[in-house]
């Protein structure tokens, strides 16, 4: 049944069979969070990355229709450089692959689809979350609700303060979802490595995270958890540069009556002319070093579940 709207590539499809490591990988980030061709050549590397520390990238997307998990070169090109390319979060599934259409799935959509697939880890730069002034515009992100209720485990670089972190972490507290701080007692801020809040557990390593990962789902606690990985300090920004540039983009967004699921890619996208392309190089960077660690943590994640089969 699922077969017909799900394909996962060979690769994959082994992997999962042998009981390999697998890193999921999102889409948006290619078609809505970069600019071409910065945004395909991350991409690329994203997945060497994974590769490189020992697991099988699984970058997921709708294409024509299809949930995909695994793509080629040539397809991360096409969303890369798409403009018909919907952003594509748990709402849209049903209607993009109804309508035949290409969807980049966002964090729920990607965990929803990794979910499907039998994925546990996934790796992406930023989670959404709740927006600022979301007291009166109601903006949260489904990223949360998909955190609650699907068991993936997230690694990004903490909120970026394009959000109210504040409220996004009261929203995840609501709902059950725990924020680890990788190596870090401080929430990192994505371009920061901080943020002035805290994380609800450190875990300094991959070990430990993989053993919380499996003791919450061995216990039917449903859901996800946010695993907080702070930018490497030699590639973090300036605060106060980095949070005026956000300040600006956030009036131009308000002006611009910018709303729903645009405002995010515009925000990213201001923030990235604004800070003349330095803020898309840390984006990068801090992309690349979630993605290792994702892959580390699925791999220990993997040996665990081979020596429980033995
Ligand atoms: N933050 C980033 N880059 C991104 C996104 C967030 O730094 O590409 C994307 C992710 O796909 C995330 C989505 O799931 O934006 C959130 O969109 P919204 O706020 O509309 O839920
Ligand atoms: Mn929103």
């Amino acid at each position: 049944m699922l077969e017909k709207y799900l394909n996962i590539n060979p690769e994959v499809k082994k992997a999962l069979k042998d009981g390999q490591a697998v890193v999921a990988l999102e889409s948006t980030i290619i078609s809505h969070g970069m600019p071409y061709p910065k945004n395909v050549e991350t991409a690329l590397a994203v997945e060497q990355i994974v590769r490189d520390n020992g697991a099988i990238p699984a970058t997921i997307a709708i294409i024509k229709g299809k949930l995909r998990v695994g793509l080629t070169p040539e397809e991360i090109e096409y969303l890369g450089k798409g403009n018909d390319i919907v952003k594509a979060s748990r709402r849209d599934i049903p209607f993009i692959v109804a309508k035949g259409l290409d969807g980049a799935t966002t964090v729920a959509a990607t965990m929803i689809i990794a979910n499907l697939a039998n994925i546990k880890v996934f790796a992406t730069g930023g989670i959404g979350g709740v927006h600022r002034g979301a007291q009166q515009t109601f903006d949260i992100s489904a990223d949360l609700q998909e955190l609650a209720q699907t068991d993936v485990a997230v690694v990004c670089a903490g909120p970026k303060s394009i959000l109210d972190i504040g409220l996004t972490l009261e929203y995840l507290e609501t709902q059950g979802v725990p924020i680890v701080g990788f190596g870090t007692d401080e929430l990192p801020a994505f371009y920061t490595s901080k943020s002035g809040f805290g994380v609800d557990y450190r875990v300094d390593k991959v070990e430990e995270l993989a053993e919380a990962l499996k003791i919450k789902w061995d216990l039917g606690l449903k859901g996800g958890v946010v695993i907080a990985n702070p930018i490497p300090t030699e590639f973090e920004m300036n605060p106060a540069v980095i949070n005026g540039v956000i300040g600006s983009a956030l009036k131009e967004a308000e002006e611009n009556g910018i709303k729903g699921k645009e405002i995010t890619p515009f925000l990213l996208d201001r923030v990235i002319e604004h800070t003349s392309g330095a803020s898309l190089d840390s984006n990068i960077q801090l992309v690349y070093n979630n993605v290792r660690v994702g892959a580390q943590i699925a791999v220990e994640l993997s040996r665990k579940a081979n020596n429980n089969c033995i």
